[in-house]
């Protein structure tokens, strides 16, 4: 049974938790979190030991995978640096898939994903490293998802649509087939993309626009 460990106690830890626990198979160990103020705390029964620091000497406890329960990708968000932090640690990144979610044999998943309840991924979509395909997302088939990425609860990918690295589809987007999502692009919840969006661009809307930003100053 392997022994694991969570970076970030927060509100997507909780879900990870859950379906940690249906699908079996690990000893739940801790939490990892940055914020003192949760240290000693527990999350759904489960501890948070202490900051960043404590990776060695549970790797020396015989800890041999971890998870990121930080669900926020995109700019500043911790997951990529806690990725890089967990593997330079000699941990292996977990596996979270849920026993409900629904996962093609014939997709490819790279290391540490985390596909929760009713998520779809369907034949031949290749997922990067460190992807979430949060709850009832789907990712049709040929789907091109990048390291790092986040496809949040309920968006829908139709087939061959490609997704950067540490992009974010938000809640409920919809993205036609075979559109190309940028790297570090963000999409916002609910909108429906049918245009390409370009690397770290903000879209919002139905159909879906870049975020109008301020160009003026006022004198
Ligand atoms: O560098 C870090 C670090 N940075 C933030 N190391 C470790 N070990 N922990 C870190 N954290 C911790 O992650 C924060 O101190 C905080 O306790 C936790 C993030 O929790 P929060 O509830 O703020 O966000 P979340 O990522 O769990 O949830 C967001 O994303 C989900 C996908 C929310 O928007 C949820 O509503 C959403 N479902």
């Amino acid at each position: 049974m392997a022994r694991v460990i969570g970076l970030g106690a927060g509100g997507h830890a909780k879900v990870v938790i859950d379906a940690l626990r249906l699908a079996g198979g690990h000893e739940l160990l801790g939490f990892l979190d940055a914020d003192r103020n949760q240290w000693n705390r527990t999350v759904l029964g489960v501890r948070v030991l202490g900051g960043d620091d404590w990776l060695p000497r549970l790797l020396a406890d015989g800890v041999t995978h971890a998870f990121i329960g930080v669900g926020a990708v995109g700019q500043g968000s911790p997951r990529p640096r806690l990725y890089r932090l967990l593997c330079d640690a000699g941990m292996k990144p977990l596996s979270v898939i849920h026993p409900r979610a629904t996962v093609s044999p014939h997709a490819r998943i790279g290391a540490g994903p985390t596909i929760l309840a009713g998520a779809v991924v369907n034949a031949d979509a290749r997922l990067g490293d460190d992807v979430i395909v949060n709850t009832a997302a789907v990712v049709e088939h040929d789907c091109d998802i990048g390291h790092h990425a986040h496809i949040a609860t309920g968006a829908r990918l139709s087939g061959g649509v490609a997704v950067g690295d540490e992009a974010l589809v938000g809640v409920g987007a919809s993205v036609r087939q075979g559109i190309r999502i940028g790297a570090r692009a963000v999409v916002g919840a609910g909108a429906v993309v049918v245009d390409d969006v370009p690397n770290g661009a903000i879209v919002v809307g139905v159909p879906a626009r870049p975020l109008a930003t301020k160009t003026t100053v006022a004198p």
